[in-house]
This record gives structure tokens, C-alpha cells and sequence, in this order.
């Protein structure tokens, strides 16, 4: 029968809510924004609107594939996890569990698999070589909210619906709809701000969709946030403007600290590293401290970048000095609807470095800007083999050729994924997982990040192929092997295990909602579910919402959540810091040691020429963007949103173009440290002079690379010009944005 289902959009964010219209045999025949959904209120952008030529994309792979003499054959699941299995313990057997390294992919964070069984395969492999797409994304954040509030988790969001004066760093929220900053119909919210009356300040290097539309726009030079935020710092004390406001008080400490580091960095001082004047930078100070409500926001610009872990830090300092922390129209704290757990421990980073760099782990990780190293350089600990979940190190990541090649040299690779990727063609497995429609869907790490707080679940909508586990299936059954099960997996076993330990980690919580803390008891309560669907009802049912299996009989439940499969709306955000904060001084450390221990290289910085180091007057600086109709590395196979006007050229500014003799549309060869590359040129004056743009997630002419749409407009891959060498020393983050390059006409 035809109908329509009800369901969060997975492909980003923002988290909107979609209405999808099915034909009898389960086909996509339309997609509408869900008017009713409690958060998104119908909005939806192309991505979501052909959500069903991705599910109907005739490459993405629906039977695993093992290669056999050099050649990807079709195989059973059965068949892939044998040879998993035979060749995992092979290379552990010969090199020790460090040989093999894990790679998780941005995707991870968008579905229940990713969030509840990567942590069971990934203590399971018993590995240091743990990376993911964190170490070229958010990073540097967790590391800054772990020294400054305890948790690397607690990452406080713009009130967006209630502030007065936003101010975006390095962020292009009418194009990306959000990042830590979950807000379904960004574009419309902050039209609605500057409705009320609000101002919306953008900082970036380029006048973006979100720029253009700002009350203001300060085009600084890339890698100079952390110089311009603390020359806010600097004058906010120096005026006597620092309020932390009533509720703050007796809640920070380290603000002398902090004041007399800033000391040095006045506007004046700064304001020719961050190509602004110093009178702009001194209004934007005076605008934050007299503004009722506001707040400032950093993204990618500011954390894949040279001083991303500074960077971080000084957003919530601005925030905290201004008062706007923890307060409404402010930085705020979810309270998501799921049991979230509280950490016992204070937070640490660099407990160990990787191998051959000496670069630090962070929340458990290392750095992915050295994994091509690990691959290389021999010795005890080489990584030999690697497994990748939802992720395409090979475009996403730095110097990207030569990870490439390292990648192809390795003994094992295993990709869990639906295509056929630049990455992926290196496996000798690749394990696809289920369609997005067939899969139930919550958003934990999402409602964590949101601007209001939301708990929507989706069900499956439609039936898994016949012999297909779902994702989190695979995953368990990879985690069984790795620790020397044989297949066929029991997989209900391994899954009544994971259960039995998050019950156990519930129940431990003082701070779970629970009315009996018997292990046993709960086990049996949850007896009629299994895999996500348990976890999740656990968590929910814990979190500071839930039914607490009884103690608050109107609570939330998984029941509950199925009930209302257009969300349910917990609120606005409210005030929270008591309980969020989890450092040893109970209190918000403002001067985080391992943090202030990078201000020495930022005072440097500031007489640079160029904030990121060397520069000869020839080179440009190279920032990335990304475009409504993009999707990181996968959204280009999808026909809908492939076509049109090429998105993959490098924007240059009209002088820099004329310096060059280069013409819109014409070839240029881009090269860096790292490598060259031909691309076509956008010549805009939306761009400040000495900054070219270009875009990631392209390069799909590799051989091998199995996605026709994508193929045929393949773009180049711009982390083939990213060096492995640049990261943020602090986090490990690499350093996407600010890489020195040259440009000429071909
Ligand atoms: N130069 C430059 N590089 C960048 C960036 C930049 O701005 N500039 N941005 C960085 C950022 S922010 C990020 S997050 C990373 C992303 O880096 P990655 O996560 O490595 O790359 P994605 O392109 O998101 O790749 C996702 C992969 O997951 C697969 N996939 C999709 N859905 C699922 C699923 O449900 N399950 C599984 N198992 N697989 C799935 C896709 O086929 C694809 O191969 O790229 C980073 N790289
Ligand atoms: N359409 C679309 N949406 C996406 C994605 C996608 O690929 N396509 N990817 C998703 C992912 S994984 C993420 S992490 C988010 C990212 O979300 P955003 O951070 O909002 O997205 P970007 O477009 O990368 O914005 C980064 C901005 O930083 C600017 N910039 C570069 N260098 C600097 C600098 O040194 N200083 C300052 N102040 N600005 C600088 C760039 O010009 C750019 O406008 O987007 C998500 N949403
Ligand atoms: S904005 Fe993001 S969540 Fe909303 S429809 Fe587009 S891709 Fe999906
Ligand atoms: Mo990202």
C-alpha cells in the first residue's frame, strides 16, 4: 500500500523532520518537510527534498564485497565476516592489536549504529590506532569544553531564537544549516533574529550566503580568530567591561589569569595580523558587552585550523566575560533526553601520543592527520591494517594522495559502507550497510547540540533486504570477531552483553533516573527489545525526562517517543552550569594550563606576517567551503543534486586573478607542500584578496571508485594540497583552512 512515513532526515544537523511518500514496493515518490514536526516546522533543503534517489542510487552496494585474485566479487555476509575473521587474526597474530587501526567517519554521529555499538568494536580491536573525522572537524571543541567544564561533551550552543546579537566565526550556517549548533531552518532563524530586532555579526574570509545577509561582515585573514577574540578579551578587561553576571559568579575561576594573558594582544596590536581595523575590532568588543543577550559561535573556519584548540577556548571565554555563558539568548547547555552519564574522572588530554609523531590523543583518538605515518614508518605498532566505518579518509583527510598510497599498501582493509569510495576501493571487504529508510533513526548526539531541547524517533519504515543485518548487526558481529569468536556471530548474545553493561553503567549513575538499581531487574524489564531500540529505552527512560522504569509514571519512554512520531518539544534551554560543570575545582577553569601553554605561539602569531607561519607575498591562503547541494564526500552521486552549475573550482579574488593572468573559467594549478592539482577558476570578489576557496569531498576519478553520477563531474580532491604536517598542536585537529599555496594559469 502507499503511504507516507514520518521520519528524521539523516544527512545532516539539522535534524528536519520529513514526510516521505512510499509507493507499494517501498519506492521513494516524494519528500515534503514534516510541517508537524515539533523542531523543523516543514522546513527542508535539497539534500532531504532527494533523499530517495539516494535511497534508489543503483551504485550503492546492497552485498558485501570480498576481493578474491585482485577482484571485488559479490559475497554473503557469512562469507565477508569469515574472511574478516581469517585475515583480522592473521595480522594481529603476526603484529599485535596496535596494527590494526579504525577510522570513524562523519555518518557515525548520524545514526543509532555509530553512537551505540562503535564504542563495543572499538574496545574490541583493543587498539591505540583509533581515529575519525573529529580530528578534521570538531575537535579542538571537546578539548576546549573538556578543560573548561569538565566534559569534553559539553559543548554550550547559541540560543539562536532568543539572542540578540550572534556572532559567527569561521561558521556558514545558510549553507551548512548548523554544526554544534542543531537548528533545523537555519536560514529562517536567522532571518527571524534580525526580524526581532537582532544583529547577526559574521567573521570569514569570505562574504558567504551567511555573510551577505549579516548586519556586519569583517572579512579577517584566515587562522586569526584566536588573535581577534582575544583582543576582544583584552579590551573587555582593559575598559572594566567584564559582567559575568549573578549567575556565573562564584562559578569561574583563572579570570586574572586570563586577563593579564590578554593583556598583551590589544586591538591595535592584532589588527594587522587579522587584516581588520582596530577600531572594528574594539565596536565588536563593545557590541558583546552591551548587548543583553548575545553570543559568539565558532566553526569549522576556527577549528580545523592552526589555532583551533585557542580558538575554541577564547569563544566560551568571550562568552563567560560577557555573562552570555548559561544564559538564555546566550551559550547554552541541552539537556538532551537520554541518560548521558557523568564523568567521574576530570579531563585529560595527551595521556599518550601517537607513535611517530608524538602528536596527543584526545577523548580516546588520535590524531587522523598521522595515520598515513603510522601506516609508513615501520616498526613495532605500524599500523598493517584498517578498518573504516561510514568514513573516506582518502578525500577527507590531509595529503590525501599520500594516505591514499599508504592505504593501498596495507596487509587489511575493511570498509563498512555503501559505496564503493576512493577509500572503500582499497578493501579486501566491504560490509554496506541497510538504506536509510530501513533503519531507525535518534538523534543522540544531536539533541545534545540543540537549540531547543527535542527528542524525535523514528521506527524502520521499510523491511531490511533479505540477508541484510543491520548496521549495528555488522558492527557487532566485526566486535565478536575481533575478539576471537568464530562466525557465524551470535549476535543477540553479543547484544545482550552490550545491554547488560549499559545497564550496568546506568544503574552505577547517582544521577540516572532509575527506580531499581537491580541489573537484573532492568535486563528483564527490556526483555522485549533488542538492539538500538533497547539502549535507546534504557537511556531515555534514565535520562532526566524518562519514566525511570517507574519512578515517573508520565516520563519518556521508547513508548512514548513512538507515540509522537512528529517529535516531542522538552523546551527552551535553560540554565544549567551546576550541574553540567564535572572539573576538579567544580567550577568553569578559565585558564586551562594546556591551553594557555599555546598563547605564547599566538603572541607570535601576531607579528607574523601570515598567522599560519611562512609566506612569501606569492602565496595565497587556501580556505574550503561547502554548497547547499554538497554532502562532505557523498552526496555527488545523487543525480538531483549532481546537476547544475560545477561546484569544485577555486575562487579567487579579481586582483589575485589578474596578478596571474587568469580568467573565470580558465585552469590554474594549484600546488602546496603537500601536492598539485589542476582546477577551473571562479574569479568573485567575495573573497578578501590573498584567500582562494575550494571545496571538499570531490576527486572521484580514482580508479576503482564505483559511483557513475559522482564520476562523471569528479572535481579534484583538495586534500591532496592539505600537508599532514599542519595541525593544531594543542588538538591534533588538521589544519584545513589557512594552507599556504601558489596559484598559476596552466
Ligand atoms: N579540506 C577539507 N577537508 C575536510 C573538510 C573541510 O572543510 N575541508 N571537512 C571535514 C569534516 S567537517 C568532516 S566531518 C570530514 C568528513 O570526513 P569522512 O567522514 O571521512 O567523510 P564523508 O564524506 O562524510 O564520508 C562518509 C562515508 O560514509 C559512507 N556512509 C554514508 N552513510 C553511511 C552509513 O549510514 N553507514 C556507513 N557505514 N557508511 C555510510 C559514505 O558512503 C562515505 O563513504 O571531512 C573533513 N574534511
Ligand atoms: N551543504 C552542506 N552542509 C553541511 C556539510 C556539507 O558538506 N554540505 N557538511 C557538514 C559538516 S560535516 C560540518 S562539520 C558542517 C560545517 O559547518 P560550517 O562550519 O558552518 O560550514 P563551512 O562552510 O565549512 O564554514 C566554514 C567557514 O569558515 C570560513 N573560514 C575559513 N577559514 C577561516 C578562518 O581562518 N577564519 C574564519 N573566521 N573563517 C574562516 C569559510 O570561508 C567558511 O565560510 O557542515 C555540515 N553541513
Ligand atoms: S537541512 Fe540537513 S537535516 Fe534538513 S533536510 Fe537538509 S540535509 Fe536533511
Ligand atoms: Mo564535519
Amino acid at each position: 500500500m502507499p503511504r507516507t512515513v514520518i521520519r528524521t532526515c539523516p544527512l545532516c544537523e539539522a535534524t528536519c523532520g520529513l514526510a516521505i511518500d512510499l509507493d507499494d514496493n517501498d519506492r521513494v515518490v516524494g519528500v515534503r518537510g514534516d510541517a508537524d514536526d515539533v523542531f523543523s516546522r516543514g522546513y527542508l533543503c535539497p539534500k532531504g527534498a532527494t533523499i530517495g534517489q539516494l535511497e534508489a542510487d543503483p551504485d550503492r552496494l546492497t552485498r558485501p564485497l570480498v576481493r578474491r585474485d585482485g577482484q571485488l566479487l559479490p559475497a554473503s555476509f557469512d562469507e565477508a565476516y569469515a574472511e574478516v575473521a581469517a585475515r583480522l587474526r592473521a595480522v594481529t597474530a603476526e603484529h599485535g592489536p596496535d596494527a590494526v587501526a579504525i577510522y570513524l567517519g562523519n555518518p557515525n554521529v548520524h545514526n543509532l549504529a555509530g553512537q551505540l555499538y562503535v564504542r563495543p568494536l572499538v574496545k574490541a580491536l583493543r587498539t591505540t590506532n583509533v581515529y575519525s573525522a573529529s580530528s578534521v572537524d570538531q575537535l579542538p571543541k571537546h578539548v576546549s569544553s573538556g578543560y573548561l567544564f569538565g566534559d569534553p561533551l559539553a559543548i554550550p550552543v547559541p540560543d539562536l531564537d532568543r539572542t540578540d546579537l550572534l556572532v559567527v566565526l569561521g561558521a556558514n550556517p545558510r549553507v551548512s544549516n548548523g554544526s554544534l549548533m542543531t537548528a533545523p531552518d537555519l536560514p529562517g532563524r536567522l532571518t527571524a533574529l534580525q526580524r526581532r530586532g537582532g544583529r547577526l555579526v559574521v567573521v570569514d574570509p569570505k562574504r558567504t550566503r551567511t555573510a551577505e545577509r549579516a548586519d556586519r561582515h569583517l572579512a579577517i585573514r584566515p587562522g586569526a580568530d584566536a588573535l581577534l577574540l582575544m583582543a576582544i578579551v583584552a579590551t573587555l578587561v582593559a575598559e572594566d567591561l567584564v559582567d559575568l553576571g549573578d549567575h556565573l559568579r562564584g562559578h569561574v575561576e583563572g579570570l586574572e589569569q586570563v586577563a593579564a594573558l590578554a593583556a598583551p594582544f590589544t586591538p591595535e596590536r592584532v589588527a594587522e595580523a587579522c587584516g581588520l581595523p582596530a577600531t572594528a575590532i574594539r565596536e565588536l568588543a563593545h557590541e558583546l558587552a552591551a548587548a543583553e543577550r548575545a553570543v559568539v559561535y565558532g566553526r569549522l573556519g576556527t577549528t580545523a585550523a592552526s589555532f583551533g584548540t585557542t580558538t575554541s577556548w577564547l569563544v566560551d571565554v568571550v562568552n563567560v566575560l560577557t555573562g552570555n555563558l548559561d544564559r538564555p539568548g546566550g551559550a547554552m547547555f541541552p539537556r538532551p533526553a537520554h541518560h548521558r552519564g557523568s564523568r567521574r574522572r576530570a579531563f585529560r588530554h595527551a595521556r599518550r601520543h601517537s607513535r611517530v609523531r608524538g602528536l596527543p590523543e584526545a577523548i580516546g583518538e588520535l590524531p587522523v592527520a598521522t595515520l598515513a605515518d603510522e601506516i609508513e614508518t615501520p616498526g613495532p605498532g605500524q599500523v598493517r591494517a584498517l578498518i573504516t566505518v561510514a568514513g573516506n579518509p582518502v578525500i577527507s583527510t590531509p595529503d590525501a594522495a599520500r594516505l591514499d598510497a599508504a592505504i593501498a599498501s596495507l596487509d587489511l582493509v575493511v570498509a563498512v559502507d555503501p559505496y564503493l569510495t576512493a577509500t572503500s576501493r582499497h578493501a579486501d571487504v566491504i560490509l554496506p550497510p541497510p538504506g536509510i529508510l530501513q533503519r531507525s533513526h535518534y538523534d543522540l548526539a544531536f539533541s545534545a547540540l540543540a537549540v531547543r531541547n527535542v527528542a524525535n524517533y523514528s521506527p524502520a519504515a521499510v523491511a531490511l533486504d533479505p540477508d541484510q543485518p543491520d548496521e549495528w548487526e555488522i558492527l557487532l558481529a566485526l566486535a565478536a570477531i575481533a575478539l576471537g569468536q568464530d562466525p557465524p556471530v551470535d549476535v543477540d548474545l553479543a547484544d545482550a552483553f552490550v545491554a547488560r553493561q549499559a545497564i550496568e553503567a546506568v544503574v552505577a549513575d547517582p544521577g540516572a533516573r532509575l527506580a531499581t538499581r537491580d541489573p537484573d531487574a532492568l535486563m528483564a524489564t527490556l526483555a522485549g527489545r533488542r538492539g538500538p531500540e533497547r539502549l535507546l529505552d534504557l537511556l531515555v527512560r534514565a535520562g532526566p525526562y524518562g519514566d525511570g522504569f517507574g519512578t515517573h509514571p508520565d516520563g519518556l519512554s521508547l513508548e512514548a517517543l513512538l507515540a509522537a512520531p512528529h517529535g516531542i518539544d522538552l523546551g527552551p534551554l535553560t540554565p544549567r552550569i551546576p550541574e553540567v560543570l564535572t572539573t576538579t575545582s567544580g567550577r568553569i577553569e578559565l585558564a586551562p594550563e594546556p591551553i594557555v601553554a599555546d598563547v605564547p605561539r599566538l603572541a607570535a602569531a601576531m607579528d607574523a606576517a601570515v598567522p599560519n607561519g611562512e609566506h612569501d607575498g606569492e602565496q595565497l591562503l587556501l580556505i574550503g567551503r561547502r554548497h547547499l547541494r554538497t554532502n562532505n564526500s557523498w552526496s555527488h552521486n545523487v543525480p538531483g543534486l549532481a546537476k547544475g552549475q560545477q561546484l569544485c573550482t577555486l575562487e579567487i579574488h579579481p586582483d589575485d586573478a589578474a596578478a596571474r593572468g587568469l580568467d573565470d573559467g580558465t585552469l590554474a594549478a594549484v600546488s602546496s607542500e603537500a601536492g598539485e592539482l589542476e582546477v577551473s577558476i571562479t574569479v568573485t570578489d567575495a573573497l578578501r584578496p590573498g584567500v582562494v576557496s575550494l571545496p571538499h569531498g570531490f576527486g572521484h576519478d580514482l580508479d576503482g571508485v564505483e559511483q557513475q553520477v559522482a564520476r562523471a563531474n569528479p572535481g579534484v580532491n583538495s586534500n591532496r594540497l592539505t600537508p599532514r604536517q599542519g595541525v593544531d598542536p594543542v588538538s591534533g585537529t588538521a589544519v584545513l583552512n589557512g594552507v599556504s599555496v601558489r596559484v598559476r594559469a596552466v
